[in-house]
């Protein structure tokens, strides 16, 4: 499966192709609805305020309703671009944005909203994996989901799956809405930004998904979290936490009952194991703030820049079903590749218990 997004911030329209996707799937313009809307942008007071219809127009791949084999191609058209809102940043670069960095790389760059860097580009890897998740789920019992799991220095102190979608920030601890409402609000009024992390469950997920060294599962899933804007940091099941954990605790004990923990994260030698599949990912807090900071501009000489216009105090409360997005399309690349290669392999014994059964149970 390979997919690829065009399109800038504030050009006409933003797309993607999906190369490889099955044929036969069931997939209509209405399919895109629920995840666009969980990822866009004006659809509650603590996200930007740019306000997009984000409607898919289907181009290709699908003939009455069902994928034919062929590309997939997925439009959007932008309908709130207001370049003037962004003051000089032709002439400036913004620190922590990826101004300086187009520059010296393509000495041309398209500045109005971050062009192609901006997090509009992240739209078109929700639509691209509404079909990966409508495949995983149809074919193989995938479920993927997503959650806030830290927001600055506030974490859940309670887990619920229902209560995810109940509120703007995607967060499983209802008693803390209204206390996270308090804090991003503040945040919003102080002009500052912060940081957050978002963590990704797939269920469902058989054991031999992934590749034992080039392409590892885990491998394939970091790269694809970390190339979503904003990403600093990626971890598989217990990641970073494993630097202070003895290898007694760490490895998770196959009993006939079934594995005792999931501290891999669902993922051994690069291969799923039938477990959950966990991952999580560290955004940065969002660059473009109103708190005056230095840079240079086209002359070299300094600035202070101020950004204004219509950013998020919190990239990471709509970053859920962006990582949702990245995992569901790595999944199915994987599924396909796995078919591929080991379609007709059968039944191999024993079977742990609990976990996901294997594509030809
Ligand atoms: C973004 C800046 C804002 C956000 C944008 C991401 O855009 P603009 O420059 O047009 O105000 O609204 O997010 C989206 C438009 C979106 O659909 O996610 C940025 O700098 O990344």
């Amino acid at each position: 499966l390979t997919v690829t997004t065009f399109g800038e911030s504030h050009g006409p329209a933003i797309g993607c192709v999906i190369d490889g996707c099955p044929p036969g799937l069931a997939i209509a313009a209405a399919d895109f609805r629920a995840d666009l809307d969980r990822r866009a942008t004006g659809r509650s007071r603590y996200t930007s305020q740019r306000h997009e219809a984000d409607e898919v127009e289907i181009l290709s791949g699908t003939y009455e309703g069902r994928t034919t084999g062929t590309p997939i191609a997925l439009l959007i058209r932008n309908v709130d671009a207001r370049s003037k809102d962004y003051g000089n940043i032709v002439e400036t670069f913004r620190p922590g944005h990826a101004d300086y960095t187009y520059w010296q790389k393509y000495g041309i760059r398209d500045p109005r909203g971050g062009g192609r860097s901006s997090a509009r580009e992240t739209t078109m890897r929700v639509a691209a994996a509404v079909v990966a998740k409508k495949w995983l789920a149809e074919k193989h019992g995938v479920r993927v989901r997503g959650y806030l799991a830290q927001i600055g220095e506030l974490a859940p102190r309670a887990f619920d799956w229902d209560a995810v979608e109940g509120n703007p920030f995607f967060w499983p601890d209802a008693s803390m809405v209204e206390e996270l409402e308090s804090y991003v609000n503040a945040l919003r009024k102080s002009g500052d930004s912060v940081g957050a992390r978002v963590s990704v469950v797939a269920d469902g997920v058989p054991p031999g998904w992934g590749e034992p060294i080039y392409g590892k599962l885990d491998g394939e899933l970091a790269s694809a979290l970390m190339s979503i804007n904003a990403v600093k940091g990626v971890e598989v099941g217990d990641g970073f936490a494993c630097v202070a954990q003895k290898g007694s605790e760490h490895r998770d004990e196959i009993t006939p009952q079934g594995f005792l923990s999931n501290h891999a994260g669902g993922i051994l030698g690069g291969i799923s194991t039938g477990q959950p599949i966990v991952a999580s990912i560290a955004l940065k807090p969002t660059s473009s703030i109103l708190i005056p900071g230095r840079s240079v501009n086209l002359a070299g000489e300094p600035v202070d820049v101020v950004t204004k216009g219509r950013h998020d105090p919190c990239v990471g409360i709509r970053a859920t079903p962006i990582a949702e997005a990245m995992v569901a399309l790595v999944l199915m690349d994987q599924a396909l590749r796995h078919r591929a290669q080991c379609g007709d392999v059968g039944p191999v014994t024993p079977r742990i218990a609990g976990s996901a059964p294997r594509d030809d149970a």
